[in-house]
């Protein structure tokens, strides 16, 4: 196994990784802004280095800095975490020219699911379903796209291929609109992405957001670990995540999740994946891929079993997956809430000084998170400061441990979206499960047009 690993990320995911690593018998660099000097758990690593001040395009996205401190630090491999670097292709080659291993997929893996028209083209020709649209790229001529949209009927989207994640992207429900909306997502993609290159989808109007959760080793072998469901989100930001998704049948699941594992094998991933699908009227459509971690890998955790940090950083070294898919059992519930420094109702980010800081537990409750009483919560990054994951033999217990849970936290000096997190467990369709990605907003704008 790998003697020493370099952490190329922070917060919360940073202390998930070491953890891991620990496990493993694994040593630990922690590389860190100015910003993150005092946090705890750049204590806790074996190792740390300062790369840069708190902007993070001068030190998480810093690449020589990075390279550097592997190179000083006798580092064999580099975990990228989530957000940051973790899905730039040049870094992962720029870390595997410099000797090291990047702890994900190969560099061009990433680069063909960062190109969103080649990783749907890569997953039609691999036998995953995906939205209905356009045969890749959109062409120039207006006529030509004005049939294309006829065939694939109004609503439709227009998505910029270097996009993801919601940028980049325009509804059209009729065609008067649609040249020029096509022309707008052209320019506006040109100028943040550097590639004008657009494709065009049947907008699915009322979809849920379900994922599949891939590993595969460097052997051939990928096995899928079921799915999350992420439709409890407020501009393109999860807010809750649960396995598995309520209402699914578990046979529809397989078959999706078979499909996802042969897709690794067939395009030779290695590492743990995501594949983001909408789920409307029965059916799934790809829609993405993710080659890294993801914020919401725990409830996945808690319902297989499977440690996917570990599983990560096993066949980065070059080991067999050590499980095959009859292993892998589905047991329970699980249900996330992120919990960020920020007005639960405004969303208006809240840095500072926590003051006070109980964390709840008890069982099946466990709290990823690298806050503590009289830490700073700096304002450069992201707003998240935990996670609460409560497991359940069921849903409705999963449920009942959350409320718990979110009644014993106490975080004071800084505000939370706590109380955010209290009212959806006491929500009524929330209980009910399987809201669309446009519940939460729909329910928030009516929340605020009551209090005018
Ligand atoms: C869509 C869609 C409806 N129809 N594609 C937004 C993020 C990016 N990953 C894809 N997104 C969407 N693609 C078609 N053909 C609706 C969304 C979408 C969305 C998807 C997942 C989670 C939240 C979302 C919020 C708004 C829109």
């Amino acid at each position: 196994m790998f003697g020493k690993i370099l952490i190329a990320n922070r917060g919360e995911i940073a202390l998930r990784v070491q953890r891991a690593c620990r496990e493993l018998g694994i040593k630990t660099v922690v590389v860190h802004s100015e910003a993150d000097r005092e946090a705890k758990y750049v204590k806790l690593a074996d190792e740390s280095v300062c790369i840069g001040p708190a902007q993070s395009a001068l030190s998480y996205l810093n690449v020589p800095a990075i390279i550097s401190a592997a190179e000083v630090t006798d580092a064999e491999a580099i975990h990228p975490g989530y957000g940051f670097l973790s899905e730039n292709a040049d870094f992962a080659e720029r870390v595997e020219s410099s000797g090291f291993v990047f702890i994900g997929p190969k560099a061009e893996t990433i680069r063909l699911m960062g190109d969103k028209v080649s990783a749907k083209n890569a997953m039609k020709a691999s036998g995953v379903p995906c939205v209905p649209g356009s045969d890749g790229a959109l062409p120039e001529d207006p006529k030509e796209i004005v049939k294309i949209a006829r065939q694939v009927g109004y609503p439709v989207i227009i998505k910029a291929a270097g996009g993801g994640g919601g940028r980049g992207m325009r509804v059209v429900h009729t065609e008067a609109a649609l040249v020029n909306a096509v022309q707008m997502t052209r320019s506006e993609a040109q100028t943040a992405f550097g590639n004008p290159t657009v494709y065009m989808e049947k907008f699915l109007e009322n979809p849920r957001h379900v994922e599949i959760q891939v590993l595969a080793d460097q052997h051939g072998n990928a096995i899928y670990l079921g799915e999350r469901d992420c439709s409890m989100q407020r501009r393109h930001q999860k807010v809750i995540e649960e396995a598995p998704a309520p209402h699914i049948p578990a046979r529809l699941i397989s078959r999706i999740g078979e499909r996802c594992a042969d897709a690794c094998r067939k395009i030779g991933y290695r590492g743990a994946g995501t594949f983001e699908f909408l789920y409307e009227n029965g059916e799934f459509y790809f829609i993405e891929m993710n080659t890294r971690v993801q914020v919401e890998h725990p409830v996945t955790e808690a319902i297989t079993g499977v440690d996917i940090v570990q599983e990560q950083i096993r066949v980065a070294f070059g080991e067999k997956l050590r499980y095959r898919q009859k292993d892998i059992t589905f047991r329970g519930h699980a249900i996330e809430c992120r919990i960020n420094a920020e007005n639960p109702f405004t969303f208006v980010p809240s840095p500072g000084k926590i003051s006070f800081y109980h964390p709840p537990g008890g069982p099946g409750i466990r709290v990823d998170s690298h806050i503590y009483q009289g830490y700073t919560v700096p304002p450069h990054y992201d707003s998240m400061v935990a996670k609460v994951i409560a497991y359940g033999d069921t849903r409705e217990q999963a449920i009942r441990r959350m409320r718990i849970a979110l009644s014993e936290m106490t975080v004071e000096g800084i505000t939370t979206n706590i109380p955010l997190h209290q009212e959806l467990m006491h929500d009524a369709r929330f209980i009910e499960g399987g809201t669309s990605i446009h519940y939460l907003e729909k329910r928030l704008a009516e929340k605020s047009e009551v209090k005018k």
